[in-house]
């Protein structure tokens, strides 16, 4: 096929504008498929795993292709919700351009305005397709202010436009073309073709389409647009990458088929319908199949099979990948997402992924005790394959913890780690991780003997303990004097306190921005030893500890919730209940930005809750920020928590003793 005949887009908006039924309807209608499938009824191409299907919406970023014409159509039907940005952010590196998906009774949403800004971060071009006309009461007009208003002045219904409006909207976007148009003289019909094409894939227009997925309506007019006005492969937003060896230096990828090869790895898919495949763009030259590639990120030459081009699940075999080409390969073993394919001679390495923190976590609990290492096994799996999903162990509470980008997203996981790996988790409530600390200084001895017949046991330290500034961590100061403890009983008495430190004091949590100086001490000639000494220092740690007024440190998110104006009042008590404060607003669209600082323990039912005060039209996101000292209650509730969990320990011990 050639390069110019080639055209690629992503399908980005709100969650049920359409873009999945959208993509049937350009399949069905360029005979792609033979029939027709809908989303209500679990039969689109797009979406065709279980989830999606049980949930009737998308959850991955799908591939398919339609030929138009002469012209071939690759798509990337990207989720909606916010929970699967991830799949989006992958989608956005495949596409050349962008078809923002509206509801026409809905308008623009908080999704329509979310992948409008990653459409213009990512540079691409985007066409705009009012969805759902077919239904009652819809005015068309109204939409398209409402997408002129919150998204660009730029969106216009070019079929709308008469001759001479068009003239002005194509001279405005062309400065050339508008000198010649206000000297009075005439533009061609070619030049305005040109010149409108141009401004599209510069981001100056924005051509508005209607229509109906469900009914076909407008359609072909759409497919009309995307072959006159979406960019090829060559025509798209410039690409760079670096030099490997010197990453400072950019190198600009020549777009054609004759440049030498280039591609990358922008999403892996491993699930029981395909197997284990690797997704990859083509940006320069060509690629055979059963042949090998350079793998730039992992500086190896990886030899390759069969190439497909994807249609949903259905994988088609092709002789060759080339520029614009966006095709799967299957069972890589070195390969991954985010990885930088080239000639071995011409090595280049693109941008990496880069993803959003997950925002929240849960503790994952076997529902039958033999399955731990089967879990583990499909954790990592799944969080391989998505890379917005974490999964970490936690030292402290010896819990297995997963992290992702809302509670439907870590809902999904458990239910494919049911359907695929057939092991059967329920998600907990993770504790947070809480620190010790102390607020004034304070001055002890830690004594360790023990006399039993022959040699016994002696450490003897003084120790100093004061508060230091937060996040400084932990300082150990040696000031003993005049041979007081022997010079290799020292970092034995460190060691102690060190341990001790990471126990904790009063609650089980690590002990942080504390200074420890070691003051005095004494020694026995026979009895003492390197362990009598670090007993010593432990016990000396935590009854320093005990007297310096300790409280407790808890992380303090920074969260930033988008949302409908109406909900701004609901939202900012919502956050006072949650013993957070704001910080400030922001207004993007005709939305609002709340950001706030809340404490992580008040969140975890966040997703949750936010979903049922705004009907799920607003989204949130969190990130770490600080430790601060929790309320007296709070911690007192902790503490007494951690004593009854010792005291049922030490008993359980006992009675495993006898
Ligand atoms: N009436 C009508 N319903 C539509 C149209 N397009 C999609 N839908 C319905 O809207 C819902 C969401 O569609 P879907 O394609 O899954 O939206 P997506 O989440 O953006 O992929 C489904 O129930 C579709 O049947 C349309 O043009 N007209
Ligand atoms: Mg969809």
């Amino acid at each position: 096929m050639d390069v110019k005949n080639k055209r690629s887009l992503i399908l980005l908006g709100h969650a049920q504008s359409g873009k999945t039924s959208l993509a049937e309807s350009m399949l069905s209608l360029c005979k792609a498929t033979t029939r027709k499938g809908a989303v209500a009824d679990g039969t689109t191409v797009s979406d065709y795993s279980f989830d999606e299907i049980t949930r009737k919406s998308s959850i991955n970023a799908s591939l398919l292709f339609c030929d138009c014409r002469d012209t071939r159509i690759q798509i990337v039907d990207a989720p909606g919700y916010a929970d699967f940005l991830g799949e989006v952010l992958a989608g956005l590196r495949a596409a050349d351009s962008a078809v923002i998906v509206v509801d026409a009774t809905a308008g623009v949403e908080v999704g329509t305005e979310r992948a409008w800004q990653m459409a213009e971060d990512a540079g691409l071009p985007s066409i705009i397709f009012i969805n759902k006309t077919d239904k009652d009461g819809v005015d068309i007009a109204r939409a398209l202010s409402d997408i002129q208003n919150s998204l660009s002045k730029k969106a216009v219904i070019i079929a709308d436009l008469s001759a001479p409006e068009l003239v002005e909207v194509v001279a405005e976007s062309d400065d050339a073309l508008l000198e010649k148009y206000l000297n009075g003289t005439a533009l061609s019909v070619e030049e305005l073709t040109v010149s409108l094409r141009q401004a599209v894939i510069k981001r100056k227009i924005f051509p508005v389409l209607t229509g109906s997925a469900v009914t076909d309506k407008g359609v072909v007019e759409f497919l009309d647009a995307v072959l006159k006005y979406l960019p090829n492969p060559q025509e798209r937003a410039k690409v760079t990458a670096c030099n490997p060896l010197k990453p400072e230096e950019n190198i600009e990828i020549v777009l054609s088929p004759e440049s030498h090869f280039s591609a990358f790895v922008f999403k892996s898919i491993s699930d029981p319908y395909v197997g284990h495949l690797t997704l990859l763009r083509v940006f320069s030259g060509s690629l055979l199949s059963n042949t090998a590639f350079y793998n730039v990120s992992k500086q190896l030459k990886e030899r390759i099979g069969h190439i497909y081009l994807l249609q949903g699940k259905e994988q088609r075999q092709v002789d060759l990948a080339s520029c614009g080409d966006i095709v799967a390969i299957a069972k890589l073993k070195d390969t991954v997402t985010s990885d930088s394919l080239a000639d071995e001679k011409h090595p280049v390495s693109f941008q990496p992924l880069a993803f959003p923190e997950p925002a929240i976590s849960a503790s994952v609990h076997p529902k039958s005790r033999n399955d731990e290492d089967k879990i583990a096994n499909a954790l990592h799996k799944l969080a391989a394959e998505d890379l917005t999903f974490k999964v970490t162990h936690d030292q402290q509470t010896k819990e297995l913890i997963v992290s992702g980008l809302g509670d439907l997203h870590l809902a999904i996981m458990v239910e494919r780690m049911k359907k695929r790996f057939n092991v059967e988790v329920d998600l907990g409530t993770p504790k947070v991780s809480y620190k010790e600390t102390i607020t004034k200084k304070a001055r002890v001895q830690g004594k360790f003997k023990r006399q039993s017949g022959g040699r016994g046991q002696y450490g003897d330290v003084w120790i100093e303990i004061e508060p230091l500034e937060r996040s400084k961590g932990f300082e150990f100061l040696d000031k003993v004097f005049g041979g007081a403890i022997p010079r290799n009983f020292i970092p034995s008495a460190e060691k102690g306190i060190r341990q001790a430190c990471a126990e904790g004091a009063v609650a089980g949590y690590p002990i942080v921005d504390v200074r420890v100086t070691l003051v005095d001490g004494s020694y026995h000639d026979v009895d003492s030893s390197d362990m009598a000494f670090q007993i010593a220092g432990a016990m000396a740690l935590r009854k320093a500890v005990a007297e310096a007024g300790p409280v407790l440190l808890e992380p303090v998110m920074d969260v930033e919730v988008v949302l409908p104006e109406e909900f701004l009042g609901a939202i900012s008590g919502d956050i006072n209940s949650r013993r957070g404060h704001m910080i400030g607003m922001d207004v993007m669209g005709k939305s609002q930005i709340v950001k706030a600082q809340v404490p992580a323990s008040e969140m975890f039912t966040y997703a949750n809750d936010l979903r049922s005060i705004t009907g799920g039209r607003g989204s949130y996101t969190m990130r770490f920020s600080h430790y601060a000292e929790a309320p007296h209650k709070i911690a007192q509730t902790i503490i007494s928590q951690y004593l009854a969990s010792k005291k049922h320990e030490e008993e359980h011990a006992h009675a495993e003793h006898h």
